[in-house]
């Protein structure tokens, strides 16, 4: 255990009573434990003054969780095992390295905060040095990253390949490591167990016998609601006992030694490589639950006392007087130490810089890999078509036809997979089958996906390079967001858009933010698939949705959305070598069209975001678009020049954050005249932003008003002739486009 300086004279004293075994912690270790304890305790008091003083903005404390973090300090690693402890963790945080300094930086929002730079709360603990990875305020958000987290250090110990850093690509900027017998530790509150990603993570972590363990410290209070109502039964530990595969531990949190025997055992199982571990720690919460809540009006007096008995913090003092390893003056002076340092670390903190307004752009996306730049412009290799041999019967054999998207994904896929070990792909029924036997036996042919993208992916790299995950989509990205924080990339697969908002929480307050809300001490950078879009004839509402405008609101997120098979392949490599998180939306009516196809490009070709395609050059008239509305665009834009003789610059956007303004702005100042169309529904959708920016900023040039052809403000039905009249066709955009240009 890595803990505050140990003063000589502090040291246990006397041999004699050596031999006693506090289940194998030495009297020093018991002095070492107390000290983190409580430090702990004092930052904590100290803080809730500095509030009250307004001089720090809020305060969470960890008292009451003190004997069960210094136990799982003597147990764990820093910088060797991985942590995603929860913000009443301090007692753990200290014990493993961290400083009450470093703490009071980010109470204070410094821009020294080594956690966040002044960006977050305090207690929401990231510590690089330590492997101490950046937390967030949603409960429960961690604990399927653990399980990524732990999942990568599997892999990265089968895959030695995977520490290859290859140059100009994200592998430059993350260097790749792990411990043969490191274990990823993650905590959490009684209440949080209530969310359904606890459960979805305990199911992965138990199937695939994880190195993690998960400790669940039970206050018996989620703010005002009790155990026995979050909890069926009021005992976690009895739920969770048929997992099969964990270690189980049930333990009195306030006692440090018994703590420490019972993290003992639970990392034992897990370093020796048998499964997770799963720890439940009884604690007290003697400070309500934050200075916003007042406990004394939902809890009577003679509970709270009942909790203040078992207090960790008098309990240890007591006991290391009793058992004659520190005396009362022994106490007096590491409490007094304590102070006198943490008066120190006050002072310095209150002295410490805020950030300044100029840096808050800073760290939304890379610095270091930039996807818009012309590293990621690179020009098609198409294969030679070499000319065959007549046959037989004295025919010329055909040419190749040109590929669909869906191919084209695939090969892209494929070839990337080939050049980077550290692609992992996953998600639901993207494996090729998941008895693999069947496959070695040929018996079966393998799925690939239900819309065949990741065919063969599996039996070409393997069954831990390509499987098949449980129908949850949050432990999708979230297992993906762990293994990326770890420097694998991820490219993970959401069935259909319609069904990605269990993932949403992942989404939008965990994947795009690690990098900013860390300042940069962390990022999880990776690819995230998804089957969007209608105009199926028979999709219906829960499987032809848009709605990527909810996405491109997320700072921190690259949205991707290809019309074309060669775009794809294109942006898809871009997406994999870039070092940003990217949402990658396919449109299931452009997988296997005719419009689009192309050869393969090669397995070096890229398109850079923020780069839009012009389609078709014109002078008339600006029609701005991407998706399945491009090729219905292109052929409204065919008609109205057959009929009306007006020429129409059709513009494909391919990505959406970032997006082209530039070849926007030039094309408007040209024409004058301005429609966007897009498939989602009209209102708020992610062409009103792109309509709203022209009319603020190209005012001058325009001779109409900014249209918008989208569709209804309604779900996509089913009935074919419903779904028509819904979504955006190429007579709404003719009549559109014809109107403007009359205008
Ligand atoms: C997803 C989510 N919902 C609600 C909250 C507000 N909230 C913060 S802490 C908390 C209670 C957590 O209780 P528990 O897991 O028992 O941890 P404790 O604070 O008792 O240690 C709630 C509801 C939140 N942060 N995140
Ligand atoms: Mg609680």
């Amino acid at each position: 255990m890595a803990t505050t300086k140990t003063d000589p004279k502090l040291s246990a004293h006397a041999d004699d009573k050596k031999s006693k075994s506090y289940e194998g912690l030495s009297r020093q270790q018991l002095i070492d434990a107390y000290r983190s304890m409580y430090t702990s305790r004092r930052v904590d008091d100290r803080e809730i003054l500095l509030k009250r003083q307004q001089k720090i903005f809020f305060q969470i404390s960890g008292a009451g969780h003190e004997a069960i973090g210094a136990a799982a300090g003597f147990c764990l690693k820093p910088g060797y095992d991985w942590f995603y402890p929860y913000y009443r963790d301090r007692a753990l945080v200290l014990a493993l390295g961290a400083t009450p300094y470093e703490m009071l930086l980010q109470a204070v929002g410094a821009a020294d905060d080594p956690s966040s730079g002044g960006r977050q709360m305090p207690s929401h603990w990231a510590y690089n040095r330590l492997n101490i990875v950046t937390q967030s305020s949603p409960t429960g958000s961690q604990i399927l990253q653990a399980v990524g987290c732990a999942e990568a250090a599997v892999y990265l110990r089968n895959h030695p390949n995977t520490a290859q850093t290859g140059s100009g690509d994200y592998r430059e900027f993350h260097k790749v490591s792990s411990q043969s017998d490191e274990v990823t530790y993650v905590s959490l509150g009684d209440g949080t167990t209530s969310e359904g990603e606890f459960w979805e993570a305990l199911n992965t972590a138990a199937n695939k016998k994880l190195p993690i363990i998960f400790v669940i410290e039970d206050n018996e209070y989620a703010i005002s609601v009790p155990v026995e109502v979050q909890t069926a039964g009021g005992n976690i530990s009895r739920l969770v006992s048929g997992f099969p595969n964990f270690h189980f531990e049930e333990v009195d949190g306030t006692d440090p030694i018994a703590s420490y025997a019972a993290m003992k055992r639970a990392t034992a199982y897990c370093r020796a490589g048998h499964g997770p571990s799963f720890v439940h720690a009884h604690v007290i919460r003697p400070y309500s639950h934050s200075l916003s809540d007042d406990e004394r009006l939902y809890r009577p007096d003679a509970e709270r006392q009942q909790d203040a008995a078992r207090d960790p913090i008098t309990r240890m003092q007591m006991f290391l007087i009793r058992e004659g390893i520190l005396d009362e003056k022994g106490i007096n002076k590491l409490e007094k130490q304590v102070e006198d340092e943490l008066q120190a670390a006050v002072d310095r903190a209150l002295e410490a810089k805020p950030p300044t307004p100029d840096t808050i752009t800073q760290y939304i996306y890379s610095p270091d890999v930039d996807p818009t730049s012309a590293q990621f412009e690179t020009q098609p290799v198409f294969a030679q078509v070499t000319e065959a041999a007549p046959a037989a019967d004295g025919k010329k054999p055909s040419a190749p036809l040109p590929k669909t998207m869906a191919e084209l994904i695939n090969s892209t896929l494929r070839d990337e997979m080939k050049r980077d070990e550290r692609i992992i792909v996953f998600g639901e029924d993207v494996a090729d089958v998941s008895r693999e036997e069947y496959l070695k036996k040929k018996l079966v042919k393998g799925k690939g996906g239900v819309f065949k993208l990741t065919a063969g992916l599996q039996a070409a790299f393997g069954g831990d390079r390509v499987f098949n995950s449980p129908i949850a989509e949050a432990a999708i990205v979230g297992r993906a967001t762990g293994m990326a924080t770890r420097g694998l990339k991820p490219v993970v697969e959401i069935q259909f858009f319609d069904y990605i908002w269990p993932a949403m929480m992942q989404l939008r307050d965990e994947l795009p933010v690690i990098r900013w809300r860390s300042n940069n001490a962390f990022s999880s950078p990776c690819v995230i698939r998804v089957a969007i879009g209608g105009y199926l004839t028979g999709g219906a509402l829960y499987h032809s949705q848009c709605g990527e405008s909810i996405f491109t609101h997320i700072p921190g997120l690259r949205v991707v959305f290809p019309s074309n098979a060669l775009d794809a392949a294109g942006l898809l490599r871009t997406a994999i070598r870039c070092d940003d998180p990217v949402l990658f939306l396919e449109h299931k009516r452009l997988y296997r069209e005719t419009y689009g196809r192309s050869h393969y490009p090669g397995p070096d070709y890229m398109v850079p975001f923020g780069k839009a395609k012009i389609v078709q050059p014109g002078t008339d008239l600006t029609v701005i678009t991407y998706g399945a509305v491009v090729p219905r665009a292109m052929q409204a834009a065919q008609r109205l020049e057959r009929e009306l003789g007006v020429k129409v610059e059709l513009i494909d956007l391919r990505t959406l954050n970032p997006f082209d303004w530039e070849t926007i702005a030039a094309s408007v100042e040209k024409t004058n005249r301005v429609l966007v169309a897009y498939e989602d529904s009209l209102s708020w959708g992610y062409g009103a932003e792109i309509a709203a920016r022209i009319a603020d900023k190209l005012f001058p040039h325009l001779d109409a008003p900014v249209r918008r052809v989208a569709a209804m403000d309604v779900y996509v039905a089913y009935q074919p002739i419903l779904e028509d009249a819904i979504l955006p066709q190429a007579n709404d955009l003719f009549r559109g486009m014809k109107e403007l240009a009359e205008y």
